[in-house]
């Protein structure tokens, strides 16, 4: 294990620790990718997840959206199903769709003989070290894993999905294969995670991406434990642990209790009504997001409106005590089309809003 470089006025960790940030703190998921022609240039025949495993690409990659737009943290260039893959599971991102699985897990025989991930991936720690070294000590590297339900989604499934419905299927028709599946799969987050912590992380992010598709109701039997285990288990690692799913306003109070301190929000719910629903399951905790990726294709003038309504937002919930801090982001992913000035002048924009004190 390397030892932790030390952050100094990293803004999105003092804000995540609840600290006064001495800016207003943004990143963006999805901030590497494709919206970016140097991105476009590097991965040029070379697979998703070929890039992945190579510490020269990921590196480069991760660092790529921090040049151009001066973000406070870069996020790991990855993918969620990178831990299926390191454990030897078969398992493809194809172009213009997401991750493909050579054989869905659907059978007890399936989800016993699955495969874990049981040690370091030696490629992401390489990669990570290249990345610390050249951050700013006011830049912040987010390291990520997807959350035991989204990637049961893409295994079940076999790959990305409208409906989710041969997974809540299961989950229902077969309650014990489903914990089982979700026993099995939080190790492998686990192990990822700590792979990224070991390497010298800042903060990470659990992505339930789809947990929105759930009811509440079928979230806390059937999926929020699994997250719960996962974030008691980061507690000792004492970095900054953030949770976002899309569409989860419904269940934003429910998420909360899987005990994150940085919650992120989607762009359907004003983040003073999310971190009311916060509060009231589980106290007040960051808010992260959330403007709508659309947004930043709209025009100056609309992006200057609505991020002023958001800080607005956060700024009240903080002084109504249901908030104790605020991440600028979107309410998900950058678009793959949007223009990467339009990104850059949104960082400015925000950057000059005023902090809660
Ligand atoms: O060839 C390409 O460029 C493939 C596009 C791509 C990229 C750039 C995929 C396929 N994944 C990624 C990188 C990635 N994935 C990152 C790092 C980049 C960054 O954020 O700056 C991260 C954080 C993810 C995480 C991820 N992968 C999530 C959770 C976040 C979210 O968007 O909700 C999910 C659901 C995935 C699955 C996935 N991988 C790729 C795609 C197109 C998808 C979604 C497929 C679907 O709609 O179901």
């Amino acid at each position: 294990m390397t030892a932790r470089r030390r952050l100094q006025d990293a803004p999105i960790i003092d804000a995540a620790r609840g600290e006064t940030p001495s800016r207003m703190p943004v990143w963006f998921m999805r901030q590497a990718g494709r919206s970016l022609p140097e991105y476009r240039t590097i991965r040029e025949g070379i697979s998703m997840l070929d890039s992945c495993f190579r510490p020269d690409l990921l590196s480069e990659i991760t660092l790529q959206p921090v040049r151009r737009h001066n973000v406070d943290a870069a996020i790991l260039f990855s993918d969620i199903v990178v831990p299926l893959k390191a454990a030897g599971i078969g398992v493809d991102i194809v172009p213009g769709r997401g991750p493909v699985m050579e054989s869905p897990v659907r059978t007890k025989e399936d989800i016993v003989s699955l495969a874990q991930l049981d040690s370091e991936v030696i490629e992401i720690s390489e990669g990570i070290t290249r990345i610390l070294q050249e951050l700013r000590s006011d830049q912040a590297l987010i390291g990520f894993a997807g959350a035991p339900f989204t990637l049961a989604s893409y295994l079940v499934e076999g790959g990305p999905s409208k409906n989710h419905e041969r997974t809540k299927a299961l989950m229902h028709a077969e309650p014990e294969l489903w914990h089982q599946l979700m026993e099995r799969l939080v190790p492998s987050i686990c192990a990822f995670l700590w792979t990224q912590i070991d390497a010298g992380v800042d903060a990470v992010q659990l992505f339930d991406s789809w947990a929105g598709f759930l009811s509440e109701r079928d979230y806390r039997e059937f999926v929020l434990p699994y997250s719960r285990q996962i974030f008691d288990e980061l507690r000792s690692s004492n970095i900054p642990r953030i949770h976002f799913g899309v569409g989860t306003s419904e269940i934003l109070g429910a998420m909360s209790e899987a005990g994150a301190e940085v919650m992120g929000v989607d762009w359907r719910v004003p983040l003073d009504q999310a971190a009311r629903r916060i509060t009231e399951a589980s106290g007040p905790k960051v808010l992260q997001g959330n403007l709508d990726p659309a947004i930043l294709q709209a025009g100056t003038q609309v992006m200057r409106q609505e991020i002023a309504r958001i800080c607005e937002e956060a700024r009240r919930a903080q002084a109504e005590h249901t908030a104790c801090g605020h991440i600028f982001n979107l309410g998900h992913g950058v678009l793959p089309n949007t223009a990467p000035e339009a990104i850059t002048e949104a960082v400015e924009i925000i950057h000059s809003e005023g902090v809660f004190h």
